[in-house]
């Protein structure tokens, strides 16, 4: 999954995608690289963001969403509201990536129910807002797992299909370095629910604390982080950057299928 940021402020590529063309383009690089699915996104969800109006959201995501269907991936659109993601759907989009876990928008988890689509909730601590300040688990990986088993019971009671949800630990939305470093090392744990699990680790500033790289430089990182999740059962992997993730992955898969040496 290669991310479109439509946005002035996402935390690693803010502004360089605003203008809709150069967000389309950079979007059709990504599919010529190898994604399968784009993730639009027009709000960003960095520690102490602003919201961003309907109106705004909309402006910013809807004709690159209606442009990327050409390209022939999945198109998701990352966002809480109900309203920008129907007209998502109406513009092309195929999946509803939620970071809310639908409790952002009460409309939302009913509006993929009655459309039919794929869907991802994703855990999060507290907002964007005050995501990071002190976050703390007993068990990060235990209460991630009870939180997502529980928002799937939700969206299942909405009338979604069971096949139709997948799940994300959230790495980095409410944790410090060392909860995002143990929801990786047992991964296998979410994974267990039985859904297909989504990894967002691209870029993450956790990664720049261990390398003390800037974000523009974590794509190594970030494959080393994506080769972990998919060897404990991770199945989408959301990054900014496609060729050097796709790389690490098929080195990994292959390997992980050999049946000896
Ligand atoms: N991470 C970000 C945004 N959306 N969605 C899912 N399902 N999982 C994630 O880990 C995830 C996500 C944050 O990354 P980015 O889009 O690059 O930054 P920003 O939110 O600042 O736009």
């Amino acid at each position: 999954m290669g991310v479109v940021n439509v946005t002035p402020d996402s935390f690693s590529d803010g502004g360089q995608y605003l203008d809709p063309q150069a967000a389309v383009e950079h979007g059709e690089l990504l599919v010529e690289q190898g994604a399968q699915m784009l993730d639009v996104g027009g709000e960003s969800t960095r520690p102490g963001a602003d919201a961003v109006p309907v109106d705004e959201e909309l402006r910013r995501v809807l004709p690159v969403v209606e442009a990327l269907t050409s390209t022939g991936a999945t198109i998701s659109i990352d966002t809480s509201k109900a309203v920008v993601a129907a007209a998502a759907l109406d513009a092309g989009a195929g999946y509803v990536n939620d970071v809310t876990a639908f409790r952002g928008d009460p409309g939302l988890a009913g509006l993929v129910a009655e459309r039919g689509v794929d869907c991802c909730v994703m855990h999060m601590l507290g907002t964007p807002r005050t995501m990071q300040d002190d976050p703390r688990y007993d068990d990060v990986v235990s209460e991630v797992k009870a939180f997502l088993e529980e928002r799937l019971a939700f969206a299942v009671a909405e009338g979604i299909a069971e096949e139709r949800v997948m799940l994300d630990p959230g790495i980095g939305f409410g944790k410090t370095v060392a909860h995002n470093l143990e929801l990786i090392r047992r991964l296998d744990e979410i994974v267990a629910i039985g859904r297909p699990v989504v990894f967002g680790v691209s870029r993450k500033s956790f990664l720049g604390k261990i390398t003390g790289r800037e974000p523009g430089d974590r794509g190594v990182a970030t494959a080393a982080a994506n080769v972990l999740a998919l060897e404990r059962g991770a199945s989408v992997f959301r990054v900014h950057d496609v060729p050097e993730t796709l790389d690490a992955l098929a080195v990994a898969a292959a390997t992980l299928r050999a049946d000896g040496p």
